[in-house]
């Protein structure tokens, strides 16, 4: 038995209706969107792949913990129940709501780095990154090099390149170094997961030159189901003793809770056990976000947070989630597309630069493939390539990025196995034409984050 032919493990209570609408609205939608997918309305989207984040379908019980919200300004119950769950899970003693991921960011990177500084990731998010140099700082990958070989095995392609850190280290001196923080699972790699063993061995660099270790936390229990699945000893581990063990070797972490706490808004700051910076955090967090016992939600928001952390770790849960990100990686390499192998936690991403070769990196081949998978089935998918790397900032030229890749990002407990056979058969059908797909041209960009606005034309 195919280990994806197991059942999703929850029945549906509630349905929001989706529509495919007709070719030719789509082509003028596409049109009308500047060939840019962030343009879209929505409703013109049938299967709506652009990100796993906030998108995910809460639970009965999460729901019914929505009713039991505590709007306190403070002393919320709601917050004494996840600062609970956060020492439950993590084994770590104090926790900081936020409004998001960015927001854990915003408040904890500050009193970490000096002017200067870097901070070493295996690689570092796009709003990670754009807080380490709001503080100043200097961000640095250091992930193995297998990341970028997208159709060869490797079990933790999310894994720090050791050596090259610690090179980095000796070479530029412990004092320049801010942190290290750990992005598990690594979202810019393709959701690749970093093995106990690297977690391990990071923890022990950062010892050996005193330096602190924060985990970029937003996908740690995906990370933790790889660690079981895949690593030698953790087999017979719960996710929940894995986690306990992730989190052991580090010092704190900033988490968005939209990805595997399965909310539609929230995300936390969790420190172990130095309690100078939780007080120095929390002096922040209320300039910033809001009182220390609500941070930026509401008490709702985190009383379903406490909720989601808890069934965000249950093994069946995972198997299930994970399982339908394979079956879609699966279907797509059975018609030989090239993706990102073996596939991530939370997307199947496809080698744009492998299924276009025709098309340069500067028309960018994954963006104009994801404009035929909208053309062809109304799925919106998310170019992660040069569109998004943008133009260097001293020459105005534009960056040829490593890797080109259209992300596939599966919304936790959204969608089904049928959805996931639309979007197989829509790109299967765009391989056979695939000679014929043109390469894009901007035509207006803003100077800073430009894939949001920008506007594209085919090329002639
Ligand atoms: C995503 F187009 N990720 O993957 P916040 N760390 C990590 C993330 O994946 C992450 C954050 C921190 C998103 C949302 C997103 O330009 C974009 O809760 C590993 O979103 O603030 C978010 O967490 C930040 C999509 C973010 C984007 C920025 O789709």
């Amino acid at each position: 038995m195919k280990k994806y032919n197991k059942a999703e493990p929850f029945k549906i209570k509630m349905v929001e209706p989706i529509r495919q609408i007709p070719y030719e609205e789509r082509l003028a939608a596409l049109e009308r969107a500047g060939y840019n997918l962030f343009a879209l309305n929505s409703e013109e989207v049938y299967i709506d792949l652009l990100t796993d984040s906030g998108t995910g379908a809460m639970s009965d019980n999460q729901w019914a913990g929505i009713m039991l919200g505590d709007e306190s300004y403070a002393g919320s119950k709601n917050y004494y129940h996840l600062a609970d769950t956060v020492k439950d899970i993590f084994g770590y003693n104090y926790a900081i709501p936020t409004h998001q991921g960015r927001g854990a960011e915003q408040v904890l990177f500050p009193l970490l780095i000096k002017p200067g500084q870097y901070v070493i990731s295996n690689m570092h998010f796009d709003t990670t990154k754009a807080h380490v140099e709001i503080a100043e700082g200097r961000a640095i990958n250091c992930v193995i090099e297998d990341a970028f070989n997208t159709e060869e095995y490797h079990p933790f392609k999310g894994n720090f390149d050791v050596d090259k850190m610690e090179e980095f280290i000796k070479e530029k001196g412990k004092g320049n170094i801010a942190f290290i923080i750990i992005t598990v699972t690594c979202n810019s790699a393709g959701g690749q997961p970093v093995s106990m063993e690297n977690i391990k061995e990071v923890s022990e660099i950062a010892k050996k030159y005193d330096l602190r270790v924060i985990i970029d936390a937003a996908r740690y229990a995906e990370n933790a189901y790889f660690i079981k699945t895949r690593e030698d000893g953790y087999g017979d581990k719960s996710i929940k003793e894995i986690v306990k063990e992730m989190f052991s070797y580090a010092d704190g972490f900033t988490m968005s809770a939209k990805k595997d706490a399965i909310v539609n808004i929230g995300g936390l700051i969790g420190i172990k056990d130095d309690e100078e910076l939780f007080n120095k955090a929390r002096a922040r967090l209320v300039p910033l976000e809001g009182f220390v016992t609500y941070g930026g939600l509401a008490g709702r928001d985190m009383e379903a947070l406490a909720r989601g952390l808890k069934e965000g770790v249950q093994f069946e849960y995972l198997e299930y989630r994970i399982g339908q990100v394979e079956y879609l990686g699966d279907r797509l390499r059975e018609a030989g597309i090239p993706i990102q192998y073996p596939v991530g936690g939370h997307a199947v991403f496809v080698d744009a630069k492998k299924l276009l070769p025709h098309i340069p990196y500067y028309q960018f081949p994954a963006q104009a493939l994801g404009n035929a998978l909208y053309l062809e089935a109304g799925v919106r998918g998310v170019e992660i390539g040069s569109f998004l790397l943008g133009r260097d900032p001293d020459t105005g030229e534009q960056i040829e990025s490593p890797l080109e890749l259209l992300r596939l990002t599966i919304p936790r407990r959204v969608y089904t196995n049928n959805h996931m056979d639309v979007v197989a058969d829509a790109l299967i059908s765009i391989k056979e034409k695939s000679e014929t797909l043109k390469g894009l041209e901007i035509v207006y960009e803003p100077k800073i984050l430009r894939h949001f606005t920008a506007k594209l034309k085919p090329v002639e």
